[in-house]
């Protein structure tokens, strides 16, 4: 069974060879319609594109937790397929890294992070709605450190409103709009919404609907869950639900949440195969309750195997064997 660990507790060169890998993914070719979706300028941005393409259906919806473990789980295979990667798919401990950012092996900028934060540039508040807005963080421009030093994005944030209303994508949604990688780390947002209290009140939910809310809190309210504190940790793209995956911390990011869904999955045995929610983006338009039948909507090409919702919910049985270092 492959054991998954702790970014920090990892060895500089098993933190290198994981960086490298996905620097190597960067390197194939995309397999995406170049018509369509000019944003794949890769393989590495096929992931990207196709995690937006189904990002009102995948997000504050019954398949949020399974259809991104199963993602993951596409991510570690062909990391491992394509360039020859063996080693532990890391994840980032969101509380262990909450009050020194910039100091983690994560963030710290150095060849064996994950990249450093963002260029300074200035000190606006973000308005994330009418009523609710965060400081800004301690970058907010390029990224000029670390092994994604420089690196090229594609996609352009896409409103959130897109998502509450389930309104269609924008057209230029997959248009090449080349820009520096940027992030805006933000230790404001790291210590209120991904401290240990805070994960420790989210695994000790007693059903699927606390714990959910937990995780992504409530979208239009005044505050943040755990995982969508955690991406607002990043600043632009990385908090943008959309156009996220471009950042490569998003994956030890979602690894990350898999192991709070693990855990929790474990400290509550009676409803670990619950699901909630519906088939569509905080239910716009509206739609049926999704079960552990429901067929998840597939991978764009990288899987379209018809697994259920309850085909996904072990990390030790179906398409997955894997376990995780520590449970939380
Ligand atoms: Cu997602």
């Amino acid at each position: 069974m492959k054991v998954r660990k702790d970014f920090d507790t990892m060895a500089p060169s098993e933190r290198k060879a994981y960086t490298d890998a996905i620097k190597c993914l960067m390197t194939k070719p995309s397999q995406l319609d170049q018509t369509l979706y000019p944003a794949a300028i890769n393989r590495y941005f096929d992931y990207a594109v196709v995690h937006a393409n189904l990002t009102q259906v995948v997000h504050i919806s019954a398949f949020f937790l399974t259809w991104h473990r199963y993602y993951l789980h596409l991510f570690e295979q062909d990391l491992a397929n394509q360039c020859g990667y063996t080693g532990a798919f890391p994840y980032w401990n969101w509380p262990a890294t909450a009050d020194n950012l910039t100091g983690s092996a994560v963030f710290d900028g150095s060849e064996y992070s994950m990249s450093g934060n963002g260029l300074y540039t200035n000190n606006d508040s973000i308005v994330l709605s009418p009523f609710f807005s965060i400081p800004h963080g301690s970058g907010g421009g390029c990224v000029t450190t670390g092994p994604f030093a420089n690196m090229t994005t594609t996609m352009q944030p896409v409103s959130i409103d897109v998502l509450i209303t389930g309104a269609p994508l924008p057209n230029n949604t997959f248009a090449k709009n080349e820009s520096c990688l940027t992030r805006d780390l933000n230790e404001y947002v790291a210590k209120r919404y991904t401290n240990t209290s805070a994960l420790e009140e989210c695994l000790e939910t007693t059903n699927m609907a606390d714990f959910t809310t937990q995780i992504n809190g409530v979208i239009g309210s005044t505050e943040l869950g755990l995982h969508s504190g955690a991406h607002f940790v990043l600043g632009s793209p990385g908090s943008n639900i959309f156009v996220s995956v471009q950042d490569p911390i998003w994956w030890p990011l979602h690894t990350f949440l898999d192991n709070l869904y693990t855990s929790w999955q474990a400290r509550h045995p009676n409803v670990s195969d619950s699901v909630y929610g519906t088939l569509t983006a905080n239910n716009a338009p509206p739609s049926a309750n999704g079960t552990i039948n429901t067929i998840e909507p597939g991978w764009g090409y990288f899987d379209q195997t018809n697994y259920t919702i309850g085909d996904l919910m072990s990390t030790t049985s179906g398409p997955f064997c894997y376990r995780y270092d520590v449970s939380l």
